[in-house]
């Protein structure tokens, strides 16, 4: 019994490591980011303008207004895993991944503070 117990704590050490800086809540819906929804923010802790994406097929542009400005964001999906990135000198750049139900507080924390473009599929 004892020993199972250690076994899981170090697998899901692993885990956190595998995703620097990024938080797991474990469930669907994440704060105020409904269920199948990718929510990005301007401000850290999922603070300040956001954009919340749902329904969608894939790669979507941040909007003018979080565009280079993200820092923070939560990956509301049931299963699917997300990244967010940029476009550096033409080429599709991953800035995080983040499984579903995963967010990040702070994407200064990954060297990716207001910097994103776009969210995709990963
Ligand atoms: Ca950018």
């Amino acid at each position: 019994m004892k020993t199972g117990t250690i076994r899981l704590l170090a697998v899901a050490g692993l885990v956190t490591a595998g995703i620097a800086g990024a938080v797991a809540p474990a469930q669907a819906s994440v704060f105020g980011c409904a269920t199948s929804t990718v929510c990005v923010y301007t401000g850290t802790n999922e603070s300040g303008a956001h954009q919340d994406i749902s329904g969608f097929a894939g790669y979507v542009d941040l909007n003018s207004t979080i565009h280079d400005h993200a820092n923070s964001w939560i990956n509301a999906n049931n299963t699917r895993k997300m990244l967010i990135g940029e476009w550096r000198s033409g080429s599709y750049y991953v800035g995080q991944v983040l499984n579903a139900g995963w967010y990040e507080p702070n994407l200064g924390s990954v060297g990716f503070a207001n910097a994103a473009d776009f969210v995709d599929w990963a």
